[in-house]
């Protein structure tokens, strides 16, 4: 499937701007592109919510109050891997991840002290959580019916949305067809009995993140919004009434027209595909959108321009009417948010309510030529690529069999090769480049105690609770499952008996099996962008070896953030070497397994969620000593030489370059290969 091309944005329009005319629109009424509220920021300012987890419940608690107390409106957990992945803390895989990249939740005692003196019934809580979302919603109704306040009462957002999991964030558990019927039960109960409650958050952030252009990843969201709804059609919901409830979730990069353009777009997408589904109500299709900044756009050195990339994303956001706003912090390159970092980006939003004004206008571009056409361009290649899905068979048929995700693959290598090329300048990374400046603090996570404390809570939780009750509600939650019930109502049950969210997950994998996805590597010429020399150097090599290189490329643990690893297989399949790259989730004793069966020349582990030391430790110890090792990822400065000491080659980090990467390999492949 071929992508079509955006009609240029900045410079010379190809496209006749329909939307022209729409700054005679009013605001606040369908098709919407002038904002989805009549007087926007005048009436209610944005939200301001900082997505925040780490550790365990106690200190993500204290961090979200302080948070609430600085000025910050609403709450966003992230949770950690284990978590998403139905994992409990003290799981043999979910050992190295227990409370890094969020908090570790492993049961209803957990939420409770997660919301422990934060009023459920005042602040609206975003959870972002797909794969594990039954027990997950489950153990947050119970914390708060717990607490006082009914279901009813709960505002929030759940961002169930499954689809973008399997395209690009990876954290799904079920098969893709099990999912969706997860994801249902999940709107209808959020519609029956937490009317306040956005059931979804459609989201298209992960893909930017994952190499998608603006364009595209406006593209594939609206292409999924269509898949749920015609799903919960098919379900028998009532759509009128759901929709109401479906929320939006975009990124916010650095190609500042577009992001605002893609904003507009997507508001005047909506309330047209709602037309579609013959939805009549004015609210429904009015979309409602959390934006985040981009992560990926941030450079590990000079860290504090970062702070001035963040700005400009956020601004985009709120030229094009964003409800809700995250903005990162300026050390997200190099670890979690620190507390430092964490102010910087709060009071960021701060300063943008506050002293700039630029609120204080509804759609400030509206009537600009240039981003109308934008705003014009941007719909009609969503449109095509719609018809281009529908006649490649729908976004489920392209999810199962892993097109999408190949899709937003390819970009992430255009990417990497415009960089390598200098066709697209990164400030401090690819140019202007100045000796990397660490942060002065970062934030370090006590991961080994956090899995003790978990583990220890969850020894006591299983002593204290009624076993007999548990198990019960286990049968039942399982045998609903092969019902095809509403899987819901049965969770909360069992939460409520103080079943942990590893075990409702356990009783459904019983049912329907973890799933991996397919996995596909597309071959690019990463060649042409490197120096002569060192292509020359590798094909030297391999001639005197008689034989090529071998490598093997894994992620290990439970982190699926794979745009990294992809790109390092492509490139080192174009420089001739052979290059076995393993499904995601891989443990240190598969990597030992494939070694064993035939040596590699090299091994690469790509590690993003902080588990370096753990995985890095482990693998030294029982790989042959004479595999060079190598890591790539997110690894603060501090760690290289205690990974280098443990016996890793070379760690690659953000600010590496391919050429640097091929010219280090090369390096120590020599030495390894004794030639
Ligand atoms: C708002 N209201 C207005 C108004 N503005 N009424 C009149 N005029 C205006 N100008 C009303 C709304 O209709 C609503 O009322 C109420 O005020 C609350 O406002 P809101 O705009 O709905 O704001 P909020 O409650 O903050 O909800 C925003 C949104 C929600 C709808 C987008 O879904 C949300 O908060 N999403 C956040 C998602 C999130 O944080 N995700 C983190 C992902 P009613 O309620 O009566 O309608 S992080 C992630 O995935 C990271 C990556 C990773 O991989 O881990
Ligand atoms: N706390 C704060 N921010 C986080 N992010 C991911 N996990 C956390 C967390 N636990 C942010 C980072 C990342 C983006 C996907 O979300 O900015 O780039």
């Amino acid at each position: 499937m071929k992508a079509p091309s955006l009609a240029k944005i900045e410079g010379v329009y190809s496209v006749a701007p329909e939307t022209a005319d729409s700054w005679r629109d009013a605001h606040g009424k369908a098709p919407f592109v002038r904002g989805p509220y009549e007087k926007m920021y005048q009436q209610k300012p944005w939200t301001i919510r900082q997505y925040a987890g780490f550790e365990g419940a106690l200190e993500t608690n204290a961090f979200f109050k302080r948070a609430l107390s600085q000025g910050q409106t609403g709450l966003s957990v992230a949770f950690d891997l284990p978590t998403h992945l139905g994992f409990d803390s003290d799981h043999d895989l979910a050992a190295a991840d227990v409370g890094r990249t969020g908090v570790a939740i492993d049961s209803v005692e957990d939420m409770a002290v997660l919301f422990d003196g934060i009023d459920l019934g005042n602040v609206s809580v975003s959870m972002t959580m797909n794969g594990a979302v039954l027990p997950i919603m489950a153990c947050f109704i119970v914390a708060a019916e717990e607490q006082g306040v009914a279901p009813d009462k709960l505002s929030g957002t759940i961002q169930n949305d499954i689809l973008k999991e399997y395209i690009a964030r990876n954290t799904y558990i079920h098969s893709p067809d099990f999912s969706m019927g997860v994801v249902s039960d999940v709107v209808a109960y959020c519609s029956a009995h937490m009317p306040r409650f956005n059931s979804m958050s459609i989201s298209g952030y992960h893909f930017q993140e994952a190499g998608a252009s603006p364009e595209l990843e406006l593209a594939l969201t609206m292409a999924n919004a269509r898949a749920y709804l015609t799903h919960f059609q098919q379900q028998g919901i009532d759509l009128e009434f759901v929709a109401k409830r479906l929320s939006f979730f975009f990124g916010l990069g650095m190609s500042f027209y577009k992001e605002v353009a893609k904003l507009r777009a997507a508001r005047f997408l909506w309330s047209e595909l709602l037309d579609e589904f013959s939805i009549r109500s004015e609210n429904a299709k009015r979309l409602k959108m959390h934006c985040q900044t981009s992560g990926v756009s941030l450079t590990e050195s000079s860290p504090l321009n970062n702070i001035v990339r963040t700005t400009i994303e956020a601004m985009a956001g709120v030229f094009g009417g964003t409800q809700s706003l995250h903005t990162n912090s300026y050390d997200e390159a190099i670890s979690l948010p620190s507390d430092q970092a964490s102010k910087v980006a709060l009071e960021t939003q701060f300063i943008l309510q506050h002293e700039t004004g630029i609120g204080d206008v509804v759609d400030p571009w509206g009537g600009s030529y240039m981003m109308e056409s934008a705003t014009q361009s941007m719909i009609e290649y969503v449109r095509t690529m719609q018809k281009n899905i529908e006649t490649e068979g729908g976004v489920l048929a392209l999810v199962a069999s892993g097109q999408l995700t190949t899709f937003i693959h390819r970009q992430a290598l255009q990417t990497a090769m415009d960089e390598e090329a200098l066709n697209k300048k990164i400030v401090g990374k690819n140019c202007y480049q100045s000796p990397t400046s660490s942060p002065q603090h970062q934030r370090v996570i006590a991961s080994d105690k956090t899995l003790l404390q978990q583990s220890k809570k969850l020894a006591q939780l299983k002593l204290k609770r009624d076993d007999g009750a548990v198990k019960r509600a286990l049968q039942a939650l399982q045998a609903a499952a092969r019902s095809k019930q509403n899987l819901m109502p049965f969770t909360i049950d069992a939460i409520r008996v103080r079943a942990t969210v590893g075990e409702c997950i356990k009783a459904l994998t019983d049912e329907a099996s973890r799933y991996l996805k397919p996995e596909y590597i597309e071959s690019a010429p990463f060649c042409t962008h490197l120096d002569a020399d060192i292509v020359k150097r590798y094909q030297t090599l391999s001639s005197q070896l008689d034989r090529p290189l071998r490598f093997l490329i894994a992620k290990v643990g439970l982190d699926g953030h794979d745009r990294g690893a992809k790109v390092i297989v492509s490139l080192l399949r174009d420089l001739g070497i052979e290059v076995d790259y393993l499904p995601i989730f891989a443990s240190i004793d598969d990597i030992i397994q494939q070694d064993a069966m035939c040596p590699y020349d090299g091994i690469g582990l790509s590690i993003l969620s902080g588990a370096h030391i753990h995985f890095i430790t482990q693998i030294t110890q029982k790989i042959r000593t004479d595999c060079p090792i190598f890591v790539g990822g997110v690894i603060p400065t501090s760690d290289k030489n205690t990974l280098e000491k443990i016996g890793v080659e070379v760690v690659f980090t953000a600010k590496h370059s391919l050429n640097d990467i091929a010219i280090s390999l090369y390096d120590t492949l020599v030495v390894a290969t004794k030639i």
